[in-house]
């Protein structure tokens, strides 16, 4: 059988890549072609994404994907981290650099915002958890601006990266869900919400789901990559965590007990897939969101602060002179004390870059639990915290969703991480299958190819694939689940969201 060659760009917050896939029948096979950093800067005290640097990458990316390729380049599409976006004048040009969700621009606007459409309610019409860095934040944050007032348009990164590509401007649907402009419901625009925050919503190009053509790469690309036309852009779930679900290698087949899942990587993302949003005052009490997916579904999940907390450890303890490999890292807290103090994984006091060792540190004193006085120390208090906070998550998506799930799959790089892996299936008590570590460009790659219609099939179809395909490793739960009781006892987030 014959196979075609797609390219996924993946970007992340701390680094881009561009993956080619063979895709047929049987096959899916990937490879990375290219990897850069993604390296914020500071001016003028705002953190930036520096989209320019990250474009380049793209195309080097892109000229790479056509010389591993070896044949004509089937198609591209592109995901990235979500909320973000930038700005475009009337001729279409950026006005400024996109501003990074971790800058505190945006310190003040959910009270602001709670002012004008109470959390009650932004929640029954979007469904989505409250983070502070949603784009409704950003963009009441941004109100006032010269920038924002002389935007004719905004386009979410992906769709950003799209534009330069192709000339052609659209939102993807399952991005735009975390706008918290989105009604789960009717998969389309909340005017009441817009209106109330006076956001124009004739901002947003008109919206597109996964599968649908987002237009050829122009000649002037075309000519900056090498690659040999017509090319075909795909939209696809260009949120990166839509894209990582589709790769899910969930057995489809089951004996009616479903599937979580935790997307792992800068952070981690815990729940369940759902056919309909869950739209509770008790859900949104416990911060889930109900972000759209692929295929109609609904990504019922919450935020985990996830292996940043261990990036940002590892930036500070470079930054002060004291460099660690991660690899000795993770060996020690291995076999360190466990649950010695853990830390509630969800607390927004780690969410912008500083000096991440001194507080979870104070985390732990304010909790009355021994301070990690050792890199080592303070890697065994974040992986436990991580595994307690992937646990909280997939047991109150399961009683607010009224489903269960027998599994859990780790998909995204910290499916990598062994320890993670184990300690995330002693805290849930359920066996953990870990893998796809690229589950994002993966996803991304089986949308493509299936709306070129190299394979067939329904999200079960694409999953089957994946699970034929790439290689996955087992974890069964051991040990005693009390002591995950009593340290989550200790954080006080052992009951979160089931208070009511
Ligand atoms: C993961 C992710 C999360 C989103 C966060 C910020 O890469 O896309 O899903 O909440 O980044 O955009």
């Amino acid at each position: 059988t014959r196979t075609h060659s797609f390219a996924a760009v993946d970007l992340g917050a701390s680094s881009g890549r561009v993956m080619v896939a063979r895709v047929g029948p049987g096959t899916l096979d990937l490879q990375e072609v290219h990897r850069f950093a993604n390296r914020p800067v500071r001016t003028g005290g705002t953190l930036h994404w520096d989209v320019l640097a990250l474009y380049r990458g793209v195309l080097d990316g892109l000229r790479a994907a056509g010389a591993a390729a070896g044949g004509p380049l089937a198609g591209v599409g592109i995901d990235s981290w979500a909320v973000d976006y930038g700005l475009l004048d009337a001729d279409g040009a950026l006005l400024g650099n996109p501003v990074h969700y971790r800058d505190t621009r945006t310190d003040g606007a959910p009270e602001k915002v709670a002012a004008a459409l109470p959390p009650e309610e932004l929640y029954a019409a979007t469904g989505i958890q409250h983070l502070p860095f949603n784009t409704v934040f950003q963009l009441v944050a941004a109100q006032g601006t010269p920038q924002l007032a002389a935007a004719q348009q905004l386009l979410l990164i992906p769709d950003l990266i799209s534009y330069w590509l192709t000339g052609e401007a659209g939102t993807e649907i399952t991005n735009a869900s975390t706008t918290q402009l989105v009604d789960p419901r009717t998969r389309t625009w909340s005017p009441v919400v817009a209106a109330r925050l006076g956001i124009d919503l004739g901002l947003f190009p008109p919206l597109r789901s996964p599968g649908d053509p987002a237009g050829p790469l122009r000649s002037g690309v075309l000519a900056e990559t090498g690659l040999t036309g017509p090319v075909p852009v795909t939209a696809v779930g260009s949120h990166d965590t839509a894209s990582a679900v589709v790769a899910v290698p969930a057995d489809g087949g089951g004996d009616g007990s479903g599937f979580a899942y935790i997307a792992t990587g800068t952070w981690s993302l815990a729940g369940l897939e759902l056919d309909r949003p869950v739209l509770t005052e008790a859900s949104r009490a416990a911060n889930f969101t109900n972000e759209l997916g692929v295929d109609g579904t609904v990504r019922y999940l919450r935020n985990i602060m996830g292996l940043w907390l261990l990036q940002e450890c590892l930036r500070t303890w470079e930054a002060q002179g004291d460099p660690q490999h991660l690899a000795a890292l993770l060996d020690g807290a291995a076999r360190a004390a466990p649950l010695r103090s853990v830390v509630d994984a969800g607390d927004p006091v780690f969410l912008a870059p500083d000096d991440m060792p001194r507080r979870i540190a104070r985390a732990c004193a304010r909790t009355g639990q021994p301070e990690p006085r050792t890199p080592v120390e303070t890697t065994r208090c974040v992986l436990d915290s991580l595994a307690l906070a992937h646990r909280a998550a997939v047991e109150e998506a399961q009683a607010l969703s009224g489903r269960t799930a027998g599994t859990v799959h780790v998909v995204g790089g910290g499916a990598h991480n062994t320890l993670l892996c184990r300690l995330t299936a002693d805290a849930t008590g359920l066996p953990v299958v870990a893998g796809p570590a690229e589950a994002a460009a993966l996803g991304n790659v089986l949308v493509q190819a299936r709306a070129a219609g190299v394979v067939g099939g329904g999200l079960a179809g694409l999953r089957a694939l994946v699970r034929a395909t790439q290689p996955l490793r087992y974890y069964r739960p051991a040990g005693d689940r009390s002591a995950w009781d009593e340290a989550a006892d200790r954080i006080g987030t052992g009951c979160r969201g089931r208070r009511t």
